[in-house]
């Protein structure tokens, strides 16, 4: 039997996290190519309930805007935080709160440019050897995310994303040119940021414009499919290459509990915990779960599989299981009946009457962290990573100069206490890796006014702006929850 432990274990990752496409900026530096990323524009003119729409749909005609080199638009994750030109002072900040882990990703696009080339782009190889020569001196384990909503441009628009099985060779041939380079200092890869997000936001993740697609579901999961298959080979080739290392999936957990006890509430709830779960099951336990051959058939998909297949995902599940956690999500077969919430992103969902919401609306549920981390422990019994956590809020200097973000405090306070009470509960939870370490551009809305960081950065929506870095009163507090391993909240 388990032991009980009462706290944090030693040597827990506390860290930050951030996303190559949301920071670096750079975009046209050091023989980068584009990626989908750098096509999400951003326009103050719009009402600001539609800012996320561009994210969940992409167009053929925002694509070819995004690629006219003569294009007037402010393209905010073209430049990010600038950590391209600050990686430096960004990662002295992170050491000074005394992050034991950075998660963080490899632009693909700075590494193959067009994504389909045969050999790397060495200059964009170095940078990275410098950041990651920077953490090992500050013995700050970096937690690299593989894929992050970055894929280049190029394996979108001429190849159409994954759904082409092309993409697994490219894949593999660029993750194996991370682990060769960078395997002596990273011992902790992610495969796929949020693979589940495939079925909310195909062009971001996957590549694949929907409007081009007769059926975007089969779309979406015959790309999921080739993500599975890649992300075994490359945790086959990570482990014979280091076989101390670590690779894990990520999802995003938005847990559905049903409404109410109505039996409808409760079959639409076990749907929605499938939309998520499906990915992590094929990641973790190495095959497609039973439910999914209903589930296929009822949407009309059939996925194509090549032989071995389904044999190399069987051998080589991840090793460990990591999520992101903002908000969970009440479910129901009639949403007419209540009141749904703008904020969350998902279908079917009613606004949880007990749950209090962000600035942008997401509402904010730390009890049931807990619950999810049970879950995930219970149904994979491997290591936990919570690879993203955290509250984009609007963030002011006062007038004494400092930024008094007591909210996000709080915020991070309710949810680490969960943590503390899921170790209790026996989950074997390893890192916790708060989103958005220093601000940067947000993925949904691409603004850069939806802060998360313990450390401000000093540029607008527009990329007006010193971008000139400042500790908020978070970072201190942080520090310090660092320092007493998670004794002192
Ligand atoms: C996750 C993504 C991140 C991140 C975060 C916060 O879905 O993995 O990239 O940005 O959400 O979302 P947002 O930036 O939209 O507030």
């Amino acid at each position: 039997m388990k032991q009980y432990r009462d706290t944090f274990p030693e040597g827990f990752l506390w860290g930050g996290a951030t996303a190559a496409n949301q920071v670096e900026g750079g975009w046209n530096e050091g023989g980068k190519g584009l990626s989908v990323a750098d096509c999400y524009s951003f326009d103050q003119t719009l009402p600001k309930e539609r800012w996320s729409d561009q994210w969940k749909r992409m167009t053929v005609a925002q694509v070819k805007e995004a690629m006219n080199p003569d294009s007037t638009k402010f393209f905010p994750k073209r430049h990010g935080a600038d950590f391209y030109h600050h990686w430096k002072e960004d990662i002295e900040l992170f050491a000074e709160m005394g992050f034991k882990a950075y998660r963080m990703s490899v632009a693909w696009s700075r590494i193959f440019p067009r994504g389909d080339e045969e050999t790397p782009n060495e200059e964009g190889l170095k940078f990275y050897d410098q950041v990651f020569d920077a953490l090992k001196e500050h013995h700050i384990e970096p937690i690299v995310t593989i894929s992050h909503y970055e894929l280049p441009l190029v394996l979108s628009v001429e190849y159409g994303g994954w759904v082409n099985r092309k993409l697994i060779d490219f894949y593999v041939r660029y993750a194996n040119v991370l682990f060769d380079r960078y395997g002596d200092r990273v011992k902790y890869w992610m495969t796929f940021n949020e693979i589940n997000s495939n079925l909310r936001h195909p062009f971001t993740s996957i590549g694949v414009i929907e409007e081009t697609c007769e059926n975007p579901e089969q779309a979406v999961f015959q790309a999921s499919h080739h993500q599975f298959v890649a992300s075994a080979m490359v945790t086959r080739d990570c482990h014979a290459k280091y076989p101390d290392a670590n690779v894990g999936c990520m999802i995003s957990y938005q847990m559905a509990t049903p409404y109410s006890c109505d039996p409808d509430d409760i079959q639409m709830c076990q749907e929605e915990q499938r939309k998520t779960l499906f990915f992590s099951d094929v990641q973790a336990n190495g095959r497609y779960p039973d439910y999914a051959a209903r589930m296929f058939r009822e949407r009309g998909v059939e996925i194509k599989m090549e032989e071995g297949d389904e044999e190399i995902i069987a051998a080589h599940p991840v090793d460990y299981v990591s999520f992101s956690y903002y908000m969970t999500m009440c479910a129901t077969a009639h949403p007419e009946r209540y009141e749904t919430t703008g904020g969350n992103l998902f279908s079917n969902a009613a606004k949880n009457p007990y749950l209090k919401s962000s600035d942008w609306g997401w509402q904010i549920d730390p009890k049931d962290l807990r619950v999810c981390l049970n879950q995930l422990n219970d149904f994979y019994h491997k290591p936990i990573i919570i690879a993203e956590n955290g509250l984009g809020a609007l963030d002011v200097i006062a007038e004494d100069g400092k930024i008094h973000d007591e909210y996000r405090i709080d915020y991070l306070r309710q949810h680490i206490e969960q943590m503390k009470e899921a170790i209790r509960d026996g989950v074997d939870l390893i890192g916790y890796t708060m989103w958005g370490c220093i601000d940067l551009v947000s993925a949904s809305t691409s603004q850069m006014s939806k802060r998360y960081g313990f450390i401000y950065v000093d540029a607008d929506d527009m990329g007006q702006g010193t971008y000139a870095r400042k500790k908020k009163d978070s970072f201190d507090w942080y520090a310090n929850v660092i320092r007493t391993n998670g004794e002192e909240l």
